[in-house]
């Protein structure tokens, strides 16, 4: 294999809980959803499950808007009930060098902790598969497995609010122009097991 320079950068993922939530998203440890992230202009593409017909679709990801509720599945991106998860691609459109990647979500109950894989590609791989289907494990199709989100780890089933923001220890998570996001539901107990994501923020690593 042949290093890059994407292939060593330290991963870090910081969990931060508002039990109640407010429609501000503010959080101590994680920033606050922003409206012009690198995200904004970038193109969903659903490749492994289905969105749940009360959901309001991908556009709830980065439109930059939040629910003003805890439990508004019209602005939220979920998978039917139900299903064990979903997969889904983020095209940014062009190489972006990636400071963060930040997920939000808000429901009062199983709906609300985020547990899900993400995966990177600049799409340079000769290997690449842009658009992996269920039986395609990503790492093997030009893909990088960035970081395992499991918020459970530190707020078990707690409904609430999440902010998770995955970082690099050098301020770099790589230069990447897809991301590949496998979720997975937080129970399945009952149907309601699927995260209500709020938001999806990509930050561009600022110039030095
Ligand atoms: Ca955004």
């Amino acid at each position: 294999m042949t290093p890059s320079l994407n292939s060593n950068a330290q991963v870090t993922v910081t969990i931060d809980h508002n039990p109640a939530g407010t429609r501000t998203f503010n959080f101590n440890r994680v920033p606050t959803p922003v409206k012009d992230d690198a995200a904004a202009q970038g193109k969903w593409l659903l490749l492994v499950g289905e969105l749940d017909p009360n959901a309001v679709g991908f556009a709830a990801l980065n439109d930059g808007l939040l629910p003003t509720n805890q439990d508004q599945p019209s602005a939220n991106f979920f998978s039917s009930a139900g299903s064990s998860g979903g997969r889904f691609r983020l095209d940014l459109g062009k190489l972006i060098e990636i400071s963060q990647v930040n997920s939000y979500s808000w429901h009062p109950n199983s709906r609300g902790p985020q547990v899900y894989l993400l995966y990177a590609s600049d799409g340079a791989d000769p290997k690449f598969i842009a658009d992996p289907n269920g039986y395609v494990d990503p790492t093997t199709a030009g893909w990088k497995l960035l970081t395992i989100v499991d918020t459970r780890e530190k707020f078990g089933r707690m409904g609430g609010q999440y902010g998770v923001s995955v970082a690099a220890a050098n301020g770099s998570l790589g230069k990447y122009r897809y991301l590949l996001f496998d979720t997975v539901a937080t129970e399945t107990d009952d149907d309601w097991g699927n995260t209500f994501y709020s938001e999806i923020d990509v930050i561009e690593r600022a110039p030095n």
